[in-house]
Order: C-alpha cells, then sequence, then structure tokens
C-alpha cells in the first residue's frame, strides 16, 4: 500500500551528524566515529563543514567509479575551485576530470609500468637489504625516522633523478599537500603559510634541467618530445611525484611495520613464507589506511542510495571507513596477511586509482622481505607517537628493538 502523496521510492532524509573529521581528537581515535557514520546511513551530512560524506564501501565504490558525475576538477580536498583560488596551481592528473586527465594518466602510467618496475627492482631490493643491516647494527631504533623514511629517501629521490641537495624539503612539502586537502583549520593554515620554501625547492627539481638522466622525472620530460604532452605540463607532472610519491609510501611502510609489530601472529606467518610479503604490504594499506579521506564534487544533482544530493556539492569519501566496513570485509578490524584484500579503496579505485601503486607494492614488499629474512622478533618498547595530518594516517615515532634471526 502506498502512502498518499508519497512516492513508492523516493529521496530519504540524510542524517545530520555532528562529527569533525579532521579533528585531533578523531585523529587520535578515528574508528569509534568510522562506525558511527557507516551506522548512521549510506549518505550523511557532516554540519560542521557543510559537505556530505559516504564511509560505506558500497558508497566510497560508488562515488569513485561515477567521476563524470562525482569530479575531481573543482578539488579533491574541501575547497571548491569553481568557489576558490587554489593554493598551488592544480594538479594536471589529480585534480583533472576526462578527457585532460587520460592524456596526463597515460604518461605516468607509461613512466610507473610494470616494465620500469622490472628495471629498478634490484636496486630497491638492494637498497631494503642494505637499510636492515643499518638497522641490525643498531638493534634499537625508530621504525618511523629509521625505517619507513630512510628507506624510501634512500631510493624515490635517486629514482626520481633529484640532485642530493635540499631533499630535506621533500616530506615537508607533502606534509603541505596532503593538509592542504583538508578545512581551513589550524592544519591547513599553518602548512600552507610556512610552504614558500618548499614550494619553490619543488618547482626548481620539476624543471627538465634538474633531473638526471633516466629517471623517472626525465622519462616525464622524454614525452613532450614525442608530443604526449607539451612542456609546461611536464614539470608540473614531476610535481605530482614529489607530492605523491614519498610520504605516502612513508606511512604505508610505516602500517606495515606497525601491524607487524602488534601482531606477532602475523609476523612469524611472513617468516615463514616469504612469499607472503606483497600481501602482507596490501592488508596494511587496507587496515591503517594512509590516505584516508578525499572529496569529490558533484557535477549535477544525482540521487545516491536514495540520498539527493544537488549540483555542486562536496562528497567527502571516507577511505578508511570502507576498508573497514563489515557489509565488505569479514573480520574487519583484523591484520590477516592472507586475506583476500584485493577491492580494497586504500589506492582509490577506477580512473584515478593509484598511479604510482607498483611503486609503493614494490617498495612495501622488498622491505617486508628484507625485514622477515633477518629479523626473529620486531618487538614496541615506547609509546607510538602519532603524526597528524587531515588526509595522511602515520605515526611520528615508534620506538622498536629487533632481535636477529
Ligand atoms: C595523493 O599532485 C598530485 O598530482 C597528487 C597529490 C597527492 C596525491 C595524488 C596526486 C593521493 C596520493
Amino acid at each position: 500500500m502506498t502512502v498518499p502523496n508519497s512516492p513508492v521510492i523516493g529521496p530519504s532524509a540524510v542524517p545530520h551528524l555532528d562529527v569533525d573529521p579532521f579533528a585531533m581528537s578523531f585523529f587520535a581515535d578515528p574508528y569509534p566515529t568510522h562506525e558511527k557514520l557507516r551506522e548512521a546511513g549510506p549518505v550523511v551530512y557532516l554540519d560542521k563543514w557543510n559537505v556530505y560524506g559516504v564511509a560505506r564501501y558500497a558508497e566510497v565504490h560508488a562515488v569513485l567509479n561515477d567521476p563524470a558525475t562525482f569530479c575531481s576538477s573543482r578539488g579533491v580536498g574541501l575547497s571548491d575551485f569553481k568557489k576558490e583560488t587554489p593554493w598551488r596551481p592544480p594538479s594536471l592528473i589529480l585534480e583533472a576530470d576526462p578527457p585532460a586527465h587520460t592524456r596526463t594518466r597515460a604518461v605516468l602510467s607509461k613512466v610507473l609500468s610494470p616494465t620500469v618496475m622490472k628495471q629498478v627492482r634490484d636496486r630497491f631490493a638492494a637498497a631494503a637489504e642494505a637499510r636492515v643491516d643499518a638497522l641490525l647494527d643498531k638493534r634499537s631504533f625508530d621504525a618511523i625516522t629509521d625505517l619507513a623514511e630512510a628507506y624510501p629517501l634512500s631510493i624515490f629521490p635517486d629514482a626520481l633523478g633529484l640532485k642530493a641537495e635540499g631533499r630535506e624539503h621533500l616530506i615537508p612539502y607533502a606534509s603541505v599537500v596532503f593538509n592542504a586537502f583538508g578545512p581551513p583549520n589550524q592544519l591547513r593554515q599553518e602548512a600552507i603559510e610556512r610552504s614558500a620554501p618548499h614550494q619553490a625547492y619543488v618547482a626548481e627539481q620539476c624543471q627538465r634541467e634538474n633531473l638526471a638522466p633516466g629517471g623517472f622525472g626525465a622519462c616525464i620530460h622524454a614525452r613532450v618530445d614525442d608530443g604526449e604532452i607539451t612542456a609546461t605540463e611536464a614539470p608540473l607532472l614531476v610535481r605530482s611525484l614529489l607530492s605523491a610519491g614519498l610520504d605516502t609510501t612513508v606511512n604505508g611502510i610505516g602500517a606495515a611495520v606497525y601491524c607487524l609489530a602488534r601482531f606477532p601472529d602475523q609476523w612469524q606467518r611472513l617468516r615463514e613464507d616469504l612469499s607472503l610479503a606483497r600481501g602482507a604490504f596490501e592488508e596494511a594499506v587496507r587496515f591503517e589506511s594512509p590516505v584516508q579521506t578525499f572529496f569529490r564534487t558533484t557535477t549535477r544533482e544525482v540521487e545516491l542510495s536514495g540520498a539527493k544530493i544537488g549540483e555542486g556539492e562536496k562528497v567527502l569519501m571516507f577511505l578508511a571507513a570502507a576498508n573497514r566496513d563489515p557489509r565488505r570485509w569479514d573480520k574487519p578490524d583484523s591484520y590477516d596477511i592472507t586475506r583476500r584484500t584485493s577491492g580494497h579503496v586504500g589506492f582509490g579505485s577506477g580512473i584515478h586509482m593509484c598511479v604510482g601503486q607498483l611503486v609503493a607494492r614494490l617498495e612495501g614488499e622488498v622491505m617486508l622481505m628484507a625485514l622477515a629474512r633477518r629479523i626473529a622478533k620486531i618487538e614496541i618498547t615506547g609509546e607510538p607517537k602519532r603524526r597528524f595530518n587531515n588526509t595522511l594516517r602515520g605515526l611520528d615515532s615508534l620506538p622498536v628493538t629487533i632481535t636477529p634471526a
């Protein structure tokens, strides 16, 4: 029976929630709020920032896979580029829609292809072994600075072809980039205020003459010669690698080590079968979701799981909450290195899915293999300290002591 004057199926009310997913208290322990967001409904409205939110797997996946309705060209942070001037010139890949996105994506996809991974694999693996050698000499160290940061810093800037001088700007620059996706809170405002020297460094390193031959940077510039991209576009695509290629893997590797240190049964399984290294890294990306959130902007009025959303609205996707949605995952809150992780949205999904995912997985895999081959035990010996960022989840410090195998 139909209620008079009421449609059989129609838009339902969207629950309004009074949560700030960019507050320090939220970052300290996001999981109870993730659950609240998922349970409130398929689509919620966050009054604090006047945005829609999706935290269930199905809706996060649906939004990621409808880029015509949920666009990226108006920014993937809270700021709407149609209404506000971006803090830096927009990324030609992240903050672009088809057809513009298709061409730049193809370039980075080729630069970071499986063939290129085969060429760099031995170098990445040797650097991981060398890092583990150094850690075995120390026995007690900080797994963030001495491992999760030191390892990517020992290979990625070289792989890009950056000169030695000024590399200390790389992580601070990325930290600005990821804070800037957030709302105009203290984290974002202070990051942008202090960004000038980091921006100047990055702009300079993106120039063709500053990138060593054979590196990822030079490979991007080489596409100018075959007319795939213009000479003005190339430096901005190099900037994308500098923005997204380092801090993400630092937090990915940090997440994996933090998981393996907390869950010794999983560490033992990995030691018994090194072929589980790639899965152990992937599961850490699902479990911790180093990139926690991204926004999209609606290009038209749309109905999403019964909720009517107008044109020009920001939609916040809780990737981390989707990655632990019990509607999609068995025992979502357990770290299981043999889990079938495929479909997790830690690298996104659809046309914008992480173009550097093979580099990230390569770094994660060879590092976990090097660790598991030579170390019997990883013990956390001090209070882990969290690093607060509007988009990235990770630690500032993780004191550990290792026992050699
Ligand atoms: C996040 O500048 C960019 O193109 C860019 C910046 C940040 C990311 C991606 C691309 C997702 C890792």
